[in-house]
């Protein structure tokens, strides 16, 4: 049995599985990369509810697995050489997982290589961009005069959907007919836009029926169907 009390982060929120992989998230676009990614591989996990409202992510326990105060992270008891490793950052967990399970992530080396520059296409553009429309379409920025700034990132996503939209328009996923981590990455957080943000019309979906045919298909499978709730909001 593995024994996981050398870290803060089970005080808080104790394993009831100590040997299971342990996720610390809540089901936002880039927590559920990591509950979709955990579904779709089959592996064993226990999932914890890192709540906002109740501000867990600036516990002390919290921290002492993710010093930047942002889920997802998990603690996986059988790492590299059977040691607990802990990790945050959704792009590396996906990576880890993937090299874990020989799942989602093309052995061939240049596709790898090819796959982790669309998974780093996702964290550093789509996922900051989408976010910052999302700010000034329903959050805080919404009741903001000057709408210079949403404009500012409305043109971005606008040019990150057209991107994507030419890779999708002769493949199925991102890597073609393998479906990847960067898909995983990319799609939770199209669908975020359209959904929770409504944004659809303000970034003109219609023009990227390529998306529109992929998120589709994403949103269509059972184990990303599953990862969207998990963990449960209470
Ligand atoms: N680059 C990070 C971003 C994670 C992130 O922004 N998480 C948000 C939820 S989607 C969060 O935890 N926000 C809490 C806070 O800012 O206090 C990743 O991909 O893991």
């Amino acid at each position: 049995m593995a024994d996981l009390s050398a870290f803060p982060i089970t005080h808080k929120w104790p394993a009831q599985h100590p040997d299971r992989l342990q996720l610390y998230s809540l089901p936002t676009p880039n927590g559920v990369k990591v509950s979709i990614m955990l579904e779709e591989t089959g592996l064993p996990y226990e999932a914890h509810l890192v709540s906002f409202e109740t501000n867990d992510q600036m516990s002390p326990e919290f921290l002492s697995l993710n010093p930047s105060n942002k889920i997802p992270a998990i603690l996986d008891p059988h790492g590299p050489g059977e040691k607990p490793l802990a990790l945050f950052e959704s792009g590396a967990i996906l990576i880890y997982l993937a090299e874990k399970t020989h799942l989602f992530l093309p052995q061939d080396a240049a596709q790898r290589y090819e796959t982790i520059q669309w998974l780093m296409w996702q964290m550093g553009g789509v996922g900051p961009m989408f976010g910052q429309v999302g700010f000034f379409q329903i959050f805080a920025g919404k009741d903001f005069e000057d709408k210079r700034p949403r404009d500012r990132y409305v043109a971005e996503s606008k040019r990150l959907l057209g991107v994507l939209d030419q890779r999708l328009s002769n493949r199925a996923w991102i890597m073609g007919d393998a479906y990847t981590i960067a898909d995983i990455a990319i799609f939770p957080w199209v669908r975020n836009l359209i959904e929770r943000y409504q944004a659809g019309d303000l970034v003109g979906m219609q023009n990227f029926p390529h998306v529109t045919r992929a998120l589709a298909a994403f949103v269509a499978r059972p184990a990303v169907l599953r990862g969207l709730e998990i963990p449960k909001r209470s």
